[in-house]
This record gives structure tokens, C-alpha cells and sequence, in this order.
């Protein structure tokens, strides 16, 4: 009889971190079922998360590191790598100086302890440059929001009795958000969808608003303004709470409804039945903001402008609307470095609110001084679970640099295509190789993930301490092993490993509560992690840096600085397929059958308008390239005129040679990934 056991996990095929319960048949995985007691995703999994066994023992995983020689990679043996990566480092960092070399954390590891491990490391062996994957992702609604509220906060799904979806398509990309929204529709709460494309959530929605690429801002001012006049403020909620209403009040006057539809495309008609939901929803309204709104040259100012809303109506730390969470209080592996280097940290001078609030080198910023030494050299890059070739923006650029490092270390589960330009490849373990703690923000819970199998591959905890104990700082990684590295970690929350190990559906450390910043005023504290203390329409620290205080729309096409009769159509990247993780799973049979092509999606009228037909295969350009790539022609009414999408993370038509890495948010640096001007051509053989 085959010894038979059920294992606790959290998925992570993708960030959502769904509980499972892994089949586990005489040692080897066999089955992964979604955990029918986990509070997130109450036993419901994608097609991503069953998809878990195929990856742990795809023939394509690297089992061997690979070093790079004259004749191409060669296997080596683990200890070899090891000391050969840590000598490196250390004779770069004896000749350009401790700060000339990094590390990079990608998405494919996550956030809490593995980015801490990562930022240990390299602080460790005092150089500032942190680098990850959140250049291009979160940091700029991160740091949107904290400039508003101090705090990112949660949107209650479950408890809404509106929810609007700005530029985010939860079935593709937060499944289990779908069933809580849904969860809510039950109870008679309404939906609205905000997106340049009818997306699977749009199909549900009560009220679709399409708008053009980029200018949803607009729209948040013209929704603000109609807040105002149509007294719907809360002005006790206002005068108690926030800071900087009458500059709010004033801008707001030039985005009438016609102003508003001239830009937005959004007709007078549609905005006021927003308003009319608003209206019907009382405080209970979730505003929800995706990438949409952030890979935007204005990207940071347009989340803002919709945090403005739910301050506006007072819909925050109330149920049903805007919450803001408590953390579990386990320790943080960071630790200080000397003032004298950190301001050497790539990026901080030029974006100072990035890099004070998400202690985050910048990414673009990096590829640039990799190829001008200037200020400093940067010689020496240690990455894993990253793959810039295929998810940075101007791709020609990032191979440019990362070839012309001195060392560059990729760690990844495959020999990705940022992993053929490294000198050293490092095979890694997955998330089931691994026992690691794992957090639910919006539920308040915390699980001890269990380590299911081990393939004998190498996690980041043994990578970082591995170099740690060669380069002299072993004394920061006392930790034998991850089970010691796990308790050390929960020790403050009194809560023992055994403890949490107990509860492997995931403990709720501490229940939802709601009023928290009434509490804090009646008790003569700030209630919001401002400068002020306050909700900030007008930022504190924008006016420490002496930027524009308001959240004011900037019209992203007056720096683009190109011709508009050159590059006609406005190319959006990125909407996420539930079968694909940015550059991840084409190597998952089941998955890439579903859309084994990369396609160029596009309004029927462009198609017309360019000679091209469904199916066919057509050139799109842009300043900075060009790649060649399927048509899909759309109906009229799933994708705004004037503009096409592609997906990204496709090997063979990567978009990321199209979108430039000039095109920035003034105040987080991220690039335009959602705004690209192109032009598209039929190729004709
Ligand atoms: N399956 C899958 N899931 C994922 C990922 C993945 O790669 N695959 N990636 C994960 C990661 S790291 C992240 S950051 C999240 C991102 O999560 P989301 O931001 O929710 O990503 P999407 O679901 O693609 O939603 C973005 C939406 O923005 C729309 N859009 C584009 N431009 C505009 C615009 O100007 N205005 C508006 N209003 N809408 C616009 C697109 O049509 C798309 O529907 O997804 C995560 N989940
Ligand atoms: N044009 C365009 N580009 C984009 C986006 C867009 O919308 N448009 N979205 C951006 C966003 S939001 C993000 S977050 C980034 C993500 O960009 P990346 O950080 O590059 O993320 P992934 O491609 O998901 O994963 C990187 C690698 O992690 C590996 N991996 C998976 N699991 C593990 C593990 O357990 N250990 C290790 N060591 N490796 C593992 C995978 O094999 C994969 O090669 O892409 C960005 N790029
Ligand atoms: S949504 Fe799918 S891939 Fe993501 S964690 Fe849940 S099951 Fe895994
Ligand atoms: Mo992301």
C-alpha cells in the first residue's frame, strides 16, 4: 500500500497565496487541491495552482549550477559555485568599491522573508542596491497611497455594497477576489468596471465604463468634482480628517463632464450613473486600483486621485469600504546601513519618496549606470526568481547591461532568458521545497507553509547564508536552518513554531476591526502615518521636495516627446492571461495550449484602418524596437479604439523591445508600460 498523506501549502504559482492541501503518495507529489478551510481562498484554486506538480517535476528544471566558459555553460558541482560567486563579489567590491555591486529579488519568490533575506545580504556587505521586480509593480501604488492615507488600505470586498474595479481584471489576475465580489453581488452589492478592454470581470459588472489609455485620473477629477457639487462630501468626515480640501475643491472646477468625455472618452451620461452608485452605496464602496492605473506616466497621481474619492465620501476604515489592516509583528530581517552608503542607493536622489518609503534602488535607473559607470561603477549583479530580459522595460537596453556585467548570478527554477546571459546559474527550490511563513494582509492571517518534498535543490535562505559565511558576515545568519530562521522570526509575537505550525489553514492573528482612526483621535493621536497625521490631498512629502502637492493629471503625451503621425496607436502591455505569470509557465503543456501564441489584440476599425486581418501576423514598432506577432481582431465593443494590447512574458514577440524606459512617472520612476505609442504594419512576404 502506497503510504498516502495530505500536506499544507500556500500556492505560489502567483502572489494570491491560496491555501492547498498537496497529495503526497510514497514521497512524491501526486495531486494539489485547493484547502477548503483556508479563510482567503476558501478551497477554490486556478488552473495555475493544480498545475503545482507539473512544475515541481518538469524535465526542464535546472538540477546542477552552470558556470560559463569559452565553450558555453558547464555543470558544476554546488560548493564550487558558492565560493567562486563570494570571491567575486568581494574582489569587486575591493576594487570599485562595497557599493558596486547588488542584488535583485524577482517576482517568483514573493515578498516577506525572502525579500528580507535578499536585502540582509547585500546591506550585509554594505552595499545599498536592494533591487526587485516592485520598480515595475506595487511600489507605485505603495507609495501613492501612503502619500494619501500612510497606509495602502484594503478594499473589504466582502462586505461592499460597491465595488469598482479600476484597471484590474481579478479573474486573471486575483482569482479568488472574483468569488468575494461575487460573494457580495449575493448580498446586493453592485460592480463597476473601469478598463480600457471588456475583461472577463467587465462581462459581470453592473455598469462598464470604458475609458482611454491613461486617463483615468481625469476621470477621478471629474467624479470628485461632481462629488462636490452635488453635496455628497462628507465635510465632518473632511474637516476631522484630511488635509488640503480647498486646493482639492479648486482644481477640481476645470474637469467638467464635456472636458471629461473630450479625454476620457467617458460620456456625461456614464459618469453620472457612477455618481448615482456611489450615491445608493453610502459608505460602503470599494475603489480598487490595478496596474492599469499604475504603469502610467502619471501612474502615482492616479491612484492618488482615486484615493481622494473614498476620503471624500469617508469611505475608509469603515466595513464594506476602504480597511486598514494590522500586521502580526514578527521581526524584520533588515538591517541599517551607514547614512554615508545608503545615499549612494541607485535611484534615491531621483526618486527620494520611492526610495524613502520602500528602502527600493530603481531598476531602469540600473541598466543605465551598468552601461556609464556613472555615478559609480556597478560591476557584480546577484539575482534570483527574476527574468528582467522578459519583464523589464526596453529589453534591448537590459541585455545590453546585464552582458556587460563583470559577474551577473541568475537563481531560477529553468535557464530562463535572463539566465543565459549570467555567468553562474543556480538551480532553485520552489515553494514546496521550502518551509516559510506567509501572510494575508486583507484577512489578517499568517501560515507556516510546510516543506513537502525536498529535491535536494538550494532555497534563498541557504544562497544568502551560504555567501554570507564565505564573505565574513556569518554572524548575520545564525540560523542553521529555515525552521530555526522561522521561529527566530515569530519570536516577538509570543506565538511558538509548533504553535503556528498547528494551525496550517492559516492562523488569523488578529480579528478585522473597523474605526480604528476615531479611536486614535479620541485618544489624541494621529490617526493617519502622515506628516501631517492626517488624509493628504496636498502630500507632506511632496512639498518637502518641493514637487506639486496635489494629485494634478500630468498628460502623459506632453513628455512623450514623439510624433503622433509616426506612432498612431497607443499600445497597452501586460493584461494579465489566468494561465501565464508574467515570463512563467509557456513550459507548462496544459497551460501554454490554452494561448500558445502571443497576439496583438486591436479594435476592428484599426484593423481595417492598418489592412490587417485576424490571425495574420503584423509589425508593431515603437521608438525604442519592433517584434512581429499574431493578430487578434476584437469585437467593437472589447477594446477602445486607437489602441492595442499585448501581453508580455512571450520569448518569441517580447514587448518589452517596444516599451521605452524614458516615459516615466515623475515621482516613482516607473515606466509607461501601458502607454507605449506604436505604429503596426502588415508584413508582406
Ligand atoms: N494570471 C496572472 N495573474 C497575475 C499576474 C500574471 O502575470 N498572471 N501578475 C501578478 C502581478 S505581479 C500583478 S502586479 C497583478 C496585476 O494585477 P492587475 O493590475 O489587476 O492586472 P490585470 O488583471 O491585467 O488588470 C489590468 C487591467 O488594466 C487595464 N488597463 C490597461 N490600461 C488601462 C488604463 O489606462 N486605464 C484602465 N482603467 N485600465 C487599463 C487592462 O485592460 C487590464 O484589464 O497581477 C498578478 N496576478
Ligand atoms: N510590459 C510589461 N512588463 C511587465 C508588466 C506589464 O504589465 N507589462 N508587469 C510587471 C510586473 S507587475 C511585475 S511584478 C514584473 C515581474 O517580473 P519578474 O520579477 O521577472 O517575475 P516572473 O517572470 O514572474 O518570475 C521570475 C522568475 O522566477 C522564477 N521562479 C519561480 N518560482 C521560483 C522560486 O521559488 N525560486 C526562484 N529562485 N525562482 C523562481 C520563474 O521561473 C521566473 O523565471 O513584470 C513586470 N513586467
Ligand atoms: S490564484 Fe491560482 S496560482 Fe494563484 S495562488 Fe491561487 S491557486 Fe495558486
Ligand atoms: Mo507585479
Amino acid at each position: 500500500m502506497a503510504k498516502q498523506e495530505i500536506k499544507k501549502s500556500c500556492c505560489r504559482m502567483c502572489g494570491m497565496l491560496c491555501g492547498i492541501d498537496v497529495n503526497v503518495e510514497d514521497g512524491r507529489v501526486t495531486e494539489i487541491n485547493g484547502n477548503k478551510a483556508f479563510r482567503a481562498n476558501r478551497g477554490r484554486i486556478c488552473i495555475k495552482g493544480s498545475s503545482g506538480v507539473t512544475q515541481l517535476y518538469n524535465p526542464e528544471r535546472l538540477t546542477k549550477p552552470l558556470k560559463r566558459t569559452e565553450n558555453g555553460f558547464v555543470e558544476i558541482e554546488m560548493e564550487q559555485a558558492m565560493d567562486e560567486i563570494a570571491e567575486k563579489l568581494q574582489s569587486l567590491q575591493a576594487d570599485y568599491g562595497t557599493e558596486s555591486v547588488g542584488v535583485w529579488k524577482g517576482e517568483g519568490i514573493g515578498f516577506a522573508q525572502q525579500e528580507g533575506l535578499a536585502r540582509r545580504f547585500i546591506h550585509g556587505i554594505q552595499s545599498p542596491n536592494y533591487f526587485s521586480n516592485d520598480t515595475q509593480c506595487f511600489a507605485g501604488r505603495y507609495i501613492a497611497y501612503n502619500m494619501v492615507f500612510g497606509t495602502w488600505p484594503c478594499a473589504d470586498l466582502r462586505n461592499t455594497n460597491l465595488a469598482v474595479m479600476w484597471g484590474t481584471n481579478p479573474p486573471a489576475s486575483h482569482s479568488y477576489w472574483t468569488q468575494d465580489i461575487n460573494d457580495a453581488r449575493d448580498k446586493g452589492a453592485k460592480l463597476i468596471v473601469i478598463d480600457t478592454i471588456y475583461t472577463e470581470m467587465a462581462r459581470l459588472a453592473d455598469l462598464y465604463i470604458q475609458v482611454k489609455p491613461g486617463t483615468d485620473s481625469i476621470l477621478a477629477w471629474g467624479l470628485i468634482k461632481q462629488l462636490i457639487d452635488q453635496k455628497m462630501v462628507d465635510n465632518e468626515f473632511v474637516s476631522k480628517f484630511t488635509k488640503g480640501y480647498d486646493e482639492l475643491e479648486a482644481y477640481a472646477q476645470t474637469y467638467t463632464p464635456e472636458y471629461v468625455q473630450e479625454k476620457t472618452g467617458v460620456t456625461p451620461e456614464q459618469m453620472a450613473a457612477v455618481i448615482q452608485h456611489y450615491r445608493q452605496a453610502g459608505k460602503k464602496i470599494a475603489n480598487w486600483c490595478g496596474t492599469g492605473l499604475e504603469h502610467q506616466a502619471n501612474g502615482v497621481n492616479n491612484v492618488r486621485s482615486v484615493g481622494y474619492i473614498d476620503a471624500l465620501i469617508g469611505a475608509v476604515d469603515v466595513p464594506g469600504g476602504m480597511m486598514t489592516v494590522e500586521g502580526f509583528g514578527a521581526r524584520s530581517l533588515e538591517i541599517d546601513i551607514e547614512p554615508s552608503l545608503m545615499s549612494k542607493a541607485i535611484g534615491r536622489e531621483q526618486f527620494p519618496i520611492l526610495y524613502g518609503m520602500r528602502g527600493e534602488c530603481h531598476t531602469l535607473l540600473l541598466m543605465d549606470q551598468i552601461l556609464s559607470g556613472k555615478p559609480y561603477p556597478f560591476k557584480g549583479l546577484v539575482m534570483t526568481a527574476a527574468d528582467p530580459v522578459l519583464t523589464n522595460a526596453n529589453t534591448g537596453k537590459v541585455e545590453e547591461a546585464l552582458k556587460a556585467l563583470d559577474l551577473l548570478v541568475v537563481k531560477d527554477l529553468y535557464l530562463t532568458e535572463t539566465a543565459k546571459l549570467a555567468d553562474y546559474v543556480l538551480p532553485a527550490a520552489s515553494y514546496l521545497e521550502r518551509s516559510e511563513l506567509q501572510y494575508n494582509g486583507i484577512n489578517q492571517t499568517v501560515m507556516l507553509t510546510e516543506k513537502v518534498v525536498d529535491l535536494g535543490h538550494q532555497s534563498e535562505y541557504e544562497l544568502f547564508k551560504g555567501l554570507a559565511d564565505r564573505m565574513g558576515i556569518a554572524e548575520l545568519f545564525p540560523w542553521e536552518n529555515e525552521d530555526e530562521l522561522n521561529a527566530w522570526l515569530i519570536e516577538p509575537t509570543e506565538m511558538s513554531l509548533a504553535e503556528l505550525a498547528s494551525h496550517r489553514d492559516g492562523y488569523q492573528f488578529k480579528p478585522l476591526t473597523y474605526e480604528k482612526i476615531h479611536r486614535a483621535l479620541e485618544r489624541g493621536e494621529k490617526p493617519f502615518n502622515t506628516p501631517s497625521g492626517l488624509i493628504e490631498f496636498t502630500s507632506g512629502h511632496l512639498e518637502a521636495i518641493g514637487m506639486e502637492p496635489l494629485a494634478k493629471f500630468q498628460d502623459a503625451p506632453e513628455y512623450l516627446g514623439v510624433e503622433p503621425d509616426e506612432y498612431p496607436l497607443v499600445l497597452m502591455t501586460g493584461a494579465r492571461k489566468v494561465m501565464y505569470f508574467h515570463g512563467r509557465y509557456r513550459n507548462l503543456p496544459q497551460l501554454e495550449k490554452v494561448m500558445p501564441k502571443a497576439q496583438v489584440e486591436m479594435h476592428p476599425a484599426d484593423a481595417d484602418r492598418f489592412g490587417l486581418n485576424h490571425g495574420e501576423k503584423a509589425r508593431v514598432i515603437s521608438a525604442y524596437g519592433a517584434i512581429d506577432i499574431h493578430v487578434r481582431v476584437m469585437s467593437a465593443k472589447e477594446i477602445v479604439p486607437g489602441a492595442v494590447q499585448i501581453t508580455h512574458g512571450f520569448k518569441n514577440a517580447n514587448v518589452n523591445y517596444l516599451v521605452g524606459d524614458g516615459i516615466t512617472d515623475p515621482i516613482s520612476g516607473f515606466p509607461a508600460l501601458k502607454s507605449v505609442p506604436v505604429r503596426i504594419e502588415k508584413i508582406i512576404n
